[in-house]
């Protein structure tokens, strides 16, 4: 089964700017697929996406990208097994010569090493999940699901980017998916009755515009007890922060409320809306250099609380190294694209799971039909999952795909804790 042929087209994400398919046909006959997704907020070290910066797509064309896969990345991959996931990751690194990927371009990179992942399952006649899995132990992943959009995704309309729910004592994932959908249509129905209803955000939520970010939290919360459900325990929430984007000239900035804080005083706030609130899960608090801060703040918050690094960590093996030294966090977002192989990227899961720490495998923001990710928890074990909110294509081609896996590994463990 050794690679033939590679080629790739230039397709549309969820926010219709331009990524990237990768097709590689292996000697057999077998050809697989696979498209990259893009962040919005992106962390400064996450590796490097290639776009043309010129006219078209108002600069976001991925054609440079494209020929890069075209010629120089077939070039030192065609006639390796597909089998041999780290040899051609690692040739497809070296071949780029740049710490982040910047010269080949990581979108380019990620979509042939996924599209190569996959078309080896298929040589191999196994799932994906199956064959990504180093030990065979699967687990459907608990998600955390997207009520509230804001930030960068949602107009700013709210200054953090994320309110999410976590269903913890559901028994299944279908009744995780009900459970959240009784959330999700009660919000809504709360915003229509209040006239604060507006339109989707990027990856599903609603992104209204509340007078602080307390009654945005405190909306999902009354939505969750006129669901039926008590908050705290069979629903938890969970926030991205997304504090890079709120952070300028040492301070954290809510235009909403028209506030500043010092990174102090924005540690305080952290630690007592995680008081206040059924916060069990809470991501990018602070910005992605201080390490300290992370540190004092995760001191001050419950243990069983999962403190999550997303842009802190950007699914990069070195930085997750650092932030277990300092004892910055105990969870870790694992995107593909932000560090660019297969390989790495299962790396960085093995390591999370070594240091005892959750793993959250995550969609993007721009995201495409690709269900890559709901295999990739699935397979390595990971037990959360993020994918936005629950409606919209992008998103549910992730949940069905992770119901459809469910069906087909009939015996396949539950991760609610
Ligand atoms: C995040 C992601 C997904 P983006 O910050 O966690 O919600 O956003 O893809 O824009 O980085
Ligand atoms: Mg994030």
């Amino acid at each position: 089964m050794l690679i033939q042929q590679i080629d790739a087209i230039q397709l549309l994400d969820s926010r219709a700017i331009p990524t990237i398919e990768a097709i590689v046909t292996l000697d057999n006959g077998i050809s697989a697929a696979a498209m990259v997704p893009s962040g919005a907020s992106t962390g400064t070290y996450e590796a490097h996406e290639l776009r043309d910066e010129g006219i078209s797509y108002r600069g976001k064309s991925v054609n440079k990208a494209i020929q890069n896969i075209r010629t120089e990345i077939s070039s030192v991959i065609i006639g390796i097994p597909a089998t041999e996931q780290r040899q051609i990751d690692q040739a497809m690194i070296q071949l780029d010569g740049m710490p982040n990927k910047s010269r080949l371009g990581a979108n380019a990179i990620l979509s042939v090493s996924i599209a190569v992942a996959r078309a080896a399952a298929k040589a191999t006649d196994k799932p994906l999940f199956a064959y990504l899995s180093q030990n065979n132990q699967y687990s459907l992943p608990l998600p955390e699901i997207q009520i509230i959009g804001g930030g960068k995704h949602g107009n700013n309309a709210l200054d953090i980017q994320d309110i999410l729910i976590v269903c913890p004592q559901a028994g299944s994932l279908q009744e995780v998916f009900e459970m959240t959908f009784d959330v999700y249509y009660a919000v809504a129905d709360l915003l229509k009755a209040r006239g604060l209803y507006s339109g989707m955000a990027d990856e599903g939520g609603f992104y209204p515009r509340f007078r602080t970010h307390v009654e945005a939290i405190e909306t999902v919360i009354e939505g969750v007890s006129k669901a039926g459900y008590k908050a705290g325990e069979q629903v938890l929430l969970s926030l991205d922060v997304a504090a890079n984007n709120l952070y300028r000239e040492e301070v954290y900035h809510f235009a909403l409320e028209g506030l500043q804080y010092s990174p102090e005083e924005f540690q305080s706030l952290m630690a007592k809306w995680c008081q206040d609130y059924p916060i069990r899960f809470l991501e990018d608090p602070l910005h992605e250099d201080d390490w300290q801060g992370w540190k004092e703040l995760k001191s001050q918050l419950d243990p069983n609380l999962k403190l999550i690094g997303d842009d802190l960590f950007v699914t990069n093996k070195n930085r997750i190294q650092l932030g277990a030294e300092s004892e910055s966090a105990n969870a870790c977002l694992i995107k593909p694209n932000q560090i660019g192989t297969v390989s790495e990227t299962l790396e960085s899961i093995a390591l999370v799971q070594e240091l005892g720490w959750q793993p959250i495998v995550s969609a993007r923001s721009g995201e495409t039909e690709d269900p890559f990710i709901a295999h990739l928890a699935v397979g390595t074990n990971t037990g959360m999952i993020k994918v936005g909110s629950l409606p919209t294509c992008a998103r549910t081609t992730k949940w069905n795909e992770l119901l459809r896996i469910s069906r087909q590994v009939e015996t396949m463990a539950w991760t609610a804790k």
